[in-house]
């Protein structure tokens, strides 16, 4: 990946700006600077490497170079997305997932921002947003992918496993530009239908666990377990108890696991 590359790939899209760093820190903060500082719609940081690349809750992202796609869109909402924020989530898992079935691979999304490829995390999303006053400035799209088998961590890093998509074709992956020429324009088509039933439908059916008993852990000692529904109209996760009583799950740092 370098400058060249990228142009010839981001040339085809219409998007707001973009700032290719060989070496970086994580380019959340790169965005979220940038986005202070009136980045446009649309407007890309990526990098080759993350040094201190993160997840939710300050967890740590592993970025090594040469390997996997790391990179930050900028979001402005316009006034008919505002009532649509909390499916953006659902808008970024949906694109990389659709960019794994071009490939021929299986995703699901573990919710709420998570791409499994074989039960195995492939994908993450960090979302972060710039506040003015009450409202929302703007949003940073954090996407992590493990395209190369070398980008998966050791696993005494992990919790829950990790693969690649090298790793899941079992031969060699497309390039990074090619793959990530795929999430951004499938991020651009989803957004446009961020207000349908079609996109919380696709969301839907490509949800892991569905049917299938899991544990809600939310950092709290009691982890709920439930079966997993659905989705509710804002992206909320809706689960079933063991009495039969809908519940629903809103975004937070939640995560999911198979229950034993
Ligand atoms: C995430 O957090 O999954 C969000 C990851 C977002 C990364 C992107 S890369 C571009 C942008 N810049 C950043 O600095 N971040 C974003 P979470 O659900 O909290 O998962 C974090 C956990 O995943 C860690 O605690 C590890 O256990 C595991 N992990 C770390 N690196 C991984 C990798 N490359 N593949 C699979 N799992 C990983």
């Amino acid at each position: 990946m370098n400058e060249t590359s990228l142009k010839k790939t981001l040339s085809k899209l219409n998007i707001g700006g973009w700032r290719y760093i060989p070496s970086i820190g994580s380019t959340n903060d790169e965005a979220l600077a940038w986005a202070a500082s009136g980045a446009k719609d649309l407007s890309l940081v990526i990098a080759d490497e993350q040094t201190q690349g993160r997840g939710r809750l300050g967890r740590t992202w592993f970025t090594p170079k040469d390997s996997a796609l790391a990179f930050s869109l900028i979001l402005r909402p316009t006034e008919s997305l505002r009532p649509h924020l909390s499916r953006t989530v659902g808008v970024a898992a949906l694109s990389i997932a659709d960019a794994c079935l071009k490939q021929g691979l299986a995703p699901q999304i573990k919710w709420p921002n998570d791409i499994l490829l074989n039960g195995k995390k492939t994908a993450g999303i960090l979302i972060e947003t710039v506040w003015s006053g009450e409202d929302v400035d703007s949003l940073v799209i954090g996407i992590g992918v493990n395209v190369r088998a070398v980008s998966v961590p050791p696993a005494e890093m992990l919790k829950f496993p990790a693969t690649s998509i090298e790793d899941e074709l079992g031969k060699e992956p497309p390039a990074r530009e090619e793959i990530l020429h795929d999430i951004l324009s499938g991020f651009i088509a989803w957004r446009e239908r961020v207000a349908s039933d079609d996109l919380i439908h696709a969301w839907e059916q490509s949800l892991a666990f569905r049917g299938e008993l899991v544990q809600v852990q939310d950092g709290s000692a009691l982890n709920r377990g439930g079966i997993v529904q659905g989705l509710e109209s804002d992206g909320s996760l809706r689960l079933e108890d063991e009495d039969g009583k809908s519940m629903t799950v809103r975004f937070g740092d939640v995560s999911l696991r198979p229950a034993a």
